[in-house]
């Protein structure tokens, strides 16, 4: 077996995994980055798209905001609605912020690019990923690489940017960690197409069939969603059945609104869950992003979420290890996790006023809350305060 030394190793190349090097890398701390999946896996996988107000200002304050500020679309707010009425959420107005369309797709070649141009090390295709010692201040971690070859990493801390399946989340014992979770009784199926999008801004829409919503990824790709229930086959969800439902549940038709519909390139049913783990660092292991937290998608705040927590790990990381300051690292997961509840409320708050449950009650309490949200200040605020997102250390 080889062994190698590095100060920190990254498990997981995906958002949260590649921003952490690259933040490392600018604060003078040497990491390596181990990934299951080859580079171009990685890269194709069509995530999230939007990015919240102190995200673009950490990618920015970074160097890393180049392409996003050139092809990026700035959005002031989102769209509102249920049959007959659509109201603008006009978050600049209501909290000063914006948010960005910018596809996670986008945010990780960008990533990739820098990783590659200061020459971080990213070993992909890699197995077997096993932590080590995490207790102690002279962690290990053992792999497999690309080619068969077993091989031993010397570190002085281990980070699980690895995903709700990867090993990070498992390696905190049993008897330390706690967990919440909460699954939703319905998925969404996404499209993406190759048309321009029907509307200026994302439409989130209540409907009696079921939730829709209106994303896109720039002038000439639409992303949409429906609400289906769990266990829906796309097999059974053929592209006209997909923009008719569409068609109903965003309102073609209604005050002359139009959805175009186009060429559909790709298809997919997303389950929908909550999940948090604590703490999320033990010893000389630290878990960031979805190794710790899961939201559904309705509050656009997965990929946020990850980038908040390693804008405060990296420091944190660099006290320790550069200068022996434990205060940030110790403090790392109560701060985090303050965040992270306050995005696993908002997130649940959204998916529970949007999705239909099928119970005539809920229905008329969320057409109540959505009437709120729509066309009082206070209300507004709130959503806009938490969809465009809170500073970096909330
Ligand atoms: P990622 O992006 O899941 O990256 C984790 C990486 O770790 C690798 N990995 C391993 N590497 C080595 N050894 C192992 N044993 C490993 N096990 C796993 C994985 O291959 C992967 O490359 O987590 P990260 O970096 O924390 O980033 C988080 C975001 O990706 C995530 O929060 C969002 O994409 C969530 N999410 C969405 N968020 C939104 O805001 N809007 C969306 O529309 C949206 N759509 C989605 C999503 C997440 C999805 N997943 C995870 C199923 C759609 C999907 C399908
Ligand atoms: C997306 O564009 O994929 C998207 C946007 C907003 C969300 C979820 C997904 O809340």
């Amino acid at each position: 077996m080889r062994a190698q030394r590095s100060q920190v190793a990254i498990v997981g190349a995906g958002p949260s995994g590649l921003l952490l090097s690259h933040l490392l890398a600018a604060a003078g701390v040497e990491s390596v980055v181990l990934e299951s999946r080859s580079e171009e896996h990685v890269a194709a996988r069509v995530r999230a798209g939007i990015l919240e107000h102190s995200t673009v200002q950490l990618l920015t304050d970074a160097g890393l905001a180049g392409r996003l500020r050139a092809q990026g679309d700035e959005h002031r707010g989102i769209h509102l609605q249920w049959p007959h009425e659509r109201h603008h959420v006009d978050f600049v107005d209501l909290t000063g912020r914006s948010v960005w369309v910018y596809g996670q797709t986008e945010v990780q070649k960008d990533l990739v690019d820098a990783a590659r141009a200061r020459g971080q090390d990213v070993r992909h295709e890699v197995a077997d990923v096993a932590l080590h010692d995490l207790a102690g201040d002279h962690p290990h971690v053992t792999f497999t690489d690309a080619s068969g070859n077993p091989q031993r990493l010397d570190v002085d801390a281990v980070v699980g940017c690895d995903g709700a399946f990867g090993p990070g989340r498992a390696a905190v014992p049993e008897a330390v960690r706690s967990s919440w979770s909460r699954t939703y009784p319905y998925s969404w199926l996404g499209i993406l197409a190759d048309v321009p999008p029907s509307t200026d801004e994302l439409i989130y829409a209540w409907h009696p069939d079921g939730f829709a919503m209106h994303s896109m990824r720039s002038a000439t790709v639409s992303r949409l969603y429906l609400q289906v229930p769990n266990g829906t086959d796309v097999a059974d969800w053929p592209d006209d059945r997909v923009w008719d439902a569409l068609a109903t549940r965003l309102g073609h038709g209604q005050d002359g609104w139009e959805l175009a519909p186009g060429p559909v390139t790709g298809k997919s049913v997303l389950p929908m869950r909550s999940y948090v783990q604590t703490p999320m660092r033990h010893g000389r292991l630290f878990l960031a992003g979805d190794a710790a937290h899961t939201v559904p998608p309705t509050g656009a705040k997965g990929l946020n979420l990850a980038v908040a927590d390693v804008a405060l790990l990296a420091p944190a990381l660099a006290a320790l290890l550069r200068e022996g300051n434990p205060a940030l690292a110790d403090a790392y997961s109560d701060t985090a996790l303050r965040r992270v509840w306050r995005c696993t409320h908002f997130s649940w708050w959204m998916t529970t006023m949007l999705h239909t449950s099928g119970d005539p009650f809920d229905e008329q309490l969320q057409l109540s809350q959505l009437r709120w949200v729509a066309t009082s200040e206070a209300g507004a605020a709130g959503l806009a305060e938490n969809y465009a997102g809170l500073p970096i250390g909330f």
